[in-house]
């Protein structure tokens, strides 16, 4: 029998405080601090115990040894998941339910997304044209909104727009924040479930009728691993784990849109429209850009791995932005470089803006194709298919701040279409 180790561990009572201040650095600080990809803190007014890396990924991912149940913390469920997702699930549920997921993202549904994502650029570039000055995060929402609703098969009048926009973007800009912005995101959510949930009632009545393969079909028709239908609340917030991510994904865009300005010479690489190119910038802007910090999950069962003791409900984090940054991991990770991937490999471990393992066995972002496959459309718009000027502005980001938005959220003057 091995010995155990004792886990490095971070003296002091309640590291709370430092996280707030830290945000996305604070793992990492406390990694370096320590020497360690593994180490013990307090938390929340818990034990936590932290994890980074890409072996450290792999463990995190292990369903026999990390479950979802009791992980998320309250105010993130009361404002970006909601309650009784696919994010708390675990084993035989999670599975069913993320099948469900996983079947809206065939080759035809995201062959469907990019032409419906390029018709929403043709469309903004047309107002643009009019307009002196575009905020790129602000329009980018609108435009994701637009894209959600109308492949989700979610029907949306032109008079709401501004509402939900408004709303939606609450659900992923509030759940880190306290007091009055928090409580407005936990409205947001009631706001939101009651339009979606309502819209589900007419599905089942038959007085809307969306189409076969849209999340608005699939979840009002979903059975659970018991064949009982979804209650009309948790229909809502899969149908809202849909619609609410791609509008998050503005925050990419305005990323992208950073990036593209501040590596003219990389913007160039791009000229020829390929492929590839594309889908090299989108992952190093992945990759590199600050969005969701860690996630959490609890130890299922006592195990020891690698002579650390593992005990039975130990909340855990797995470090998203430090494995992205991880030197071991990557060459030079500070440094935005879009080609490192010709020798640099992505594994289902290392490159995890978005979760890490496998789709269906784990809680890997059911929405990372969408996600890349719009950024891509975005970029060749942002790239190749218009000009713009970039008049003064503060393009600086924080990694303090959850989520980091970059501070002018992007300004662009002088909208034209390329010829
Ligand atoms: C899960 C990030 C976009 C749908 C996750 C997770 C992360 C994440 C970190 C949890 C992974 C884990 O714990 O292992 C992001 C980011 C996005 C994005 C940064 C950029 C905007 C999307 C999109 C969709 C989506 C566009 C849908 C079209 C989901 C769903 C889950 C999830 C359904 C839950 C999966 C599960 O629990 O099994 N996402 N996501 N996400 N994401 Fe995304
Ligand atoms: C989405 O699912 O809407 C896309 C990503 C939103 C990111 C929001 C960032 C804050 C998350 C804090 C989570 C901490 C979990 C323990």
């Amino acid at each position: 029998m091995r010995e155990t180790k004792s886990m490095p561990k971070l003296e002091g009572k309640d590291h709370t405080a430092s996280m707030l201040r830290e945000g996305y650095q604070f793992l990492r600080n406390r990694r370096r601090g320590l020497h360690s990809n593994v180490f013990e803190t307090h938390l929340l007014g818990e034990q936590v115990i932290c994890l980074s890396g890409a072996k450290e990924a792999e463990l995190f991912y292990d369903t026999d040894k990390f479950i979802r149940k009791g992980a998320a913390p309250k105010r993130v469920q009361q404002t970006l998941l909601g309650e009784k997702g696919v994010q708390t699930l675990d084993g035989e549920a999670h599975c069913v339910r993320k099948e469900a997921f996983m079947s809206l993202m065939g080759p035809e549904q995201i062959q469907q997304l990019k032409e419906m994502a390029a018709g929403q650029w043709e469309r903004k570039l047309r107002d643009w044209e009019q307009q002196g000055e575009v905020n790129l995060y602000e329009e980018a929402q609108e435009l994701l909104l637009r894209l959600a609703c109308q492949w989700a098969g979610v029907p949306l009048k032109e008079k709401e727009i501004k509402e939900k926009q408004e709303a939606i973007v609450q659900l992923f800009e509030t759940p880190a924040t306290l007091g009055y912005t928090h409580w407005k995101g936990k409205k947001a959510r009631e706001e939101m479930e009651e339009w979606i949930g309502g819209l589900i009632k007419s599905v089942r009545k038959g007085d809307l009728i969306p189409f076969e393969g849209t999340a608005m079909h699939v979840f009002s028709f979903h059975r659970d691993e018991k064949g009982k239908l979804l209650s009309e609340k948790i229909a809502a917030v899969e149908v809202l784990n849909i619609v609410r991510p791609i509008v998050a994904i503005a925050i990419y865009i305005a990323f992208t849109g950073h990036a593209l300005i501040q590596h003219p010479e990389e913007a160039k690489k791009l000229s020829s429209g390929k492929e590839k190119d594309l889908q090299d910038f989108v992952q190093e802007v992945r990759r590199l850009y600050p969005f969701f910090p860690f996630n959490a999950a609890r130890v299922k069962e006592n195990f020891k791995w690698e002579d650390y003791e593992f005990k039975k409900g130990t909340l855990t984090i797995l470090d998203f932005y430090g494995t992205n940054h991880d030197p071991k991991l990557w060459n030079n990770p500070e440094v935005f470089n879009p080609s490192r991937f010709a020798e640099e490999s992505i594994t289902p471990y290392n490159l995890i803006p978005q979760g890490g393992g496998d789709y269906i066995q784990n809680h890997r972002c059911a929405g990372e194709w969408v996600t890349l496959e719009v950024m891509k459309v975005s970029l060749d718009y942002l790239a190749n298919r218009m000009t713009f000027e970039v008049p003064a502005q503060d393009l600086s980001y924080s990694l303090v701040d959850i989520p980091s938005i970059p501070k002018s959220e992007v300004i662009l003057k002088h909208v034209k279409r390329k010829n």
